[in-house]
């Protein structure tokens, strides 16, 4: 099946046909943001959740050169082995299509696949933002959900990134943000950053009204919901501001830029906090894929 040049997995497809509430997932998070074999657990972790909670999870990816809604079987097993899988952004799909390459969609790429397949839901870890450093390294994340009518679930920004300038950002491009029952923007590891959000919801059902509303206002971009990672999992601000000290502290003395950049602070990260910060990655990704499947439903109690 193709929509939008959109090609469908086989589970995906059924899904769809069937009218089950969707919920989108990126690919680059499996691929580069977390080390094997936790990648795998992930996504096992991530899809039951999601089907535990009646809607279907769909992995985006850019397979052979193809818009992919639904990335499994073999195809699935060659992103978790990352044998020769990229990482993709929005800018860079023409490229892979050109190619005919494999590519792991970053949150921007998985915005504009998923939008273009008609989803309406997309659960992630944490979305990119403006970097620390260098100057003006600002993830396409954030200009992608200025233009893709989706909920996103997340646990924030990491803590890598320049939080409050990521905020004033998410401002600027008019994505709308609200706190998932709490009134701080999480990041990502810590639920605590002292930012505020500037609104609040206690519901899937209210979530899925924004979505609503902004869209009879033809409002182009993202609701974007945040919520702490699980309580006994996040890690203390002390520990994770030291190790992002130090691992900014590598990227500079290593020279790393551009895309390589996110996967490197991240990679430093673990190794400082000696795995502790993969837990709660694992523990996030669920609970966002738990709520993303919540909305999903209620969406499709909303029409
Ligand atoms: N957050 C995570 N793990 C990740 C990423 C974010 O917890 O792997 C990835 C996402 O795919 C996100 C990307 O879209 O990093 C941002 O990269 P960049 O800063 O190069 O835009
Ligand atoms: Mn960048």
């Amino acid at each position: 099946m193709t929509a939008e040049g959109i090609r469908w997995g086989e589970a995906a497809a059924q899904a769809w046909q069937a009218a089950r509430p969707l919920v989108a997932l990126e690919s680059s998070v499996l691929a580069q943001g977390l080390p094997v074999p936790a990648n795998r657990e992930a996504d096992a972790r991530m899809r039951a959740a999601i089907l535990a909670h009646g809607a279907h999870p769909v992995i985006t990816a850019v397979v052979g050169g193809r818009l992919t809604a639904g990335l499994d079987g073999a195809d699935l097993e060659r992103f978790l082995a990352r044998d020769g899988v990229g990482k993709v952004s929005a800018r860079d799909l023409p490229v892979a299509a050109l190619r005919r390459a494999d590519g792991a969609t970053t949150v921007a790429a998985t915005l504009a696949i998923a939008s273009a397949a008609g989803i309406e839901v997309f659960a992630t870890g944490g979305i990119g933002g403006v970097h620390r450093e260098p100057a003006f390294d600002e993830s396409a994340d954030l200009a992608e959900l200025s233009r893709c009518s989706m909920v996103v679930v997340c646990a924030g920004a990491k803590s890598i990134l320049d939080l409050p300038a990521t905020l004033e950002r998410i401002e600027s491009l008019g994505i709308t943000l609200v706190g998932y029952r709490c009134d701080e923007f999480p990041g990502f590891f810590t639920a605590s950053t002292g930012l505020r959000v500037p609104a609040r919801i206690e519901s899937p059902q209210e979530a899925a009204g924004l979505l609503r509303h902004a869209r009879a206002m033809r409002r182009p971009g993202a609701i974007l919901v945040v919520q702490p990672p699980p309580s006994a999992e996040a890690l203390p601000r002390e520990l994770v501001e030291q190790a992002v000290e130090e691992a900014l502290q590598a990227a500079r003395a290593s020279g790393v830029r551009g895309a390589a950049l996110t996967p490197f602070l991240l990679g430093a990260v673990e190794r400082h906090t000696a795995g502790r910060s993969l837990r709660t990655n694992l523990a996030l990704l669920e609970q966002n894929a738990t709520l993303a499947a919540q909305v999903a439903i209620a969406l499709s109690d909303t029409p």
